[in-house]
């Protein structure tokens, strides 16, 4: 229905340093996250770019993973009043995944936080504008920070080749980077923020490129970054990519402002390990949660597979019902898994339906019914 149509480009939607060459390796279709271009597709079939990254490597324009910088004397007091997650024992060369929270405990972001030093951090936004929650915070309190956006521009490289592509770019200390932390590392001079991580369940790496000194331009040092990876991926099979929706689902990686937002808390995103309201630290939300965690939540995210025709990425929720044709959830990211070979997805389910084996129908579009079945998250292997 809405396909084919095009998103008319304004200054709003910004660039990255990568876009042009995104569009000359073909992308196909973007989205606007955080106010800037992130691709969804090239040529090839979501399911050609899930096999090709389970095998080889992808790089990845994720400049929209916009970068919070928190910086001064009470980086850290306010960073730890954004999240219930505590930040006591966190030390420099770390990331963690922070899911910040409203007064209500809704969640308002997933990012992950980096500590670059004891007064400076770098929280690596999902969709919503968490500079501006920063600032006032950080104003109402009269808090003494700095609070920007850098000119940082995440490009990620993943895939089970990503280790030995990067340690040619980068050299050998990119095999002693472990999994969510991250080692300052050179580039033509320049010192750059590379970590081991990324928005899929395969090996993986982000590089924070920064252009650091300012007669430098960051499309020209950007597009010399793509191009010199690029060429050193060639032995290797490179090819561009995005964030692959296959993936990510049986993965389990949620997606915010699609598979849950400001009306959810985290224990329906099954974020509890990472939200005790128990903890010694005050946080935005704490009161809430608290009460929360006393009456229990009546929802929770869960996987489910269901039948029928290949389903090829939904654009609009999918309710989910029950045997009474009662509506218990609905499908918020889903997609036909060719390793599971049926169709699978995520949705928000009610209490008394989302125990794992529980028989549900899905509802399309077109009104056609599926039958389906809850899961784990991940997928079962
Ligand atoms: N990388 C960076 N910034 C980001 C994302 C990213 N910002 C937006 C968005 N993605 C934030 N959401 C997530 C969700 C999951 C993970 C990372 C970012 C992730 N989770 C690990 C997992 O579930 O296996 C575990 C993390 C942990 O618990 O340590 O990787 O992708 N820079």
């Amino acid at each position: 229905m809405t396909k084919n149509i095009k998103l008319n480009m304004s200054r709003r939607i910004r660039r990255t340093p990568y876009t042009s060459m995104v569009e000359k390796h073909g992308v196909s279709d973007f989205t606007v996250v955080n106010h800037m271009l992130l691709p969804k597709g090239f040529k090839n079939s979501v399911e050609t770019d899930y096999w090709h990254l389970s095998k080889d490597v992808q790089i990845w324009d994720v400049s929209c993973q916009r970068q919070v910088q928190i910086s001064g004397p009470d980086a850290s007091k306010l960073v730890q009043k954004l999240t219930p997650r505590s930040i006591k024992k966190m030390e420099t060369g770390k990331c963690f995944y922070i899911p910040i929270l409203n007064e209500k405990a809704g969640m308002i972001n997933d990012p992950v936080l980096l500590k670059l030093d004891d007064d400076m951090f770098w929280i690596s936004i999902a969709d919503s504008d968490i500079l501006l929650w920063a600032k006032g915070f950080a104003l109402g309190l009269d808090l003494n920070v700095n609070i920007e956006e850098p000119d940082v521009y995440p490009l990620a490289i993943q895939g089970p080749k990503s280790e030995e592509l990067m340690t040619k770019v980068f050299g050998e200390d990119v095999k002693k980077i472990k999994f969510f932390n991250f080692r300052i590392m050179d580039f033509m001079g320049t010192k750059q923020v590379v970590a081991r991580s990324g928005y899929s369940k395969q090996d993986g790496f982000e590089i924070y490129f920064k252009v650091h000194d300012s007669h430098f331009d960051s499309i020209e040092m950007g597009e010399k970054l793509w191009k010199i990876i690029w060429d050193a991926g060639q032995e290797f099979n490179i090819s561009p990519g995005c964030p692959n929706l296959i993936d990510r689902i049986e993965g389990g990686l949620m997606s915010y402002g699609n598979d849950f937002t400001n009306e959810n808390n985290p224990f329906e995103c099954n974020l509890e390990k990472y939200c005790s309201p128990d903890v010694d630290h005050h946080f935005i939300g704490k009161e809430a949660l608290k009460s929360v965690q006393k009456n229990g939540i009546i929802q929770k995210i869960r996987g489910i597979i269901f039948d029928g025709e290949a389903c090829s990425g939904i654009g609009q929720p999918l309710p989910v019902l029950s045997d009474k044709n009662k509506k218990i959830g609905q499908i918020t990211s889903g997609i036909y898994s060719p390793r599971i070979k049926n169709n699978i997805g995520l949705s928000m389910i009610l209490r008394d339906f989302w125990e794992v084996g529980e028989n549900v129908t899905v509802q399309m579009l077109d009104g056609k019914k599926r039958k389906g079945i809850i899961t784990t998250l991940p997928f079962p292997e």
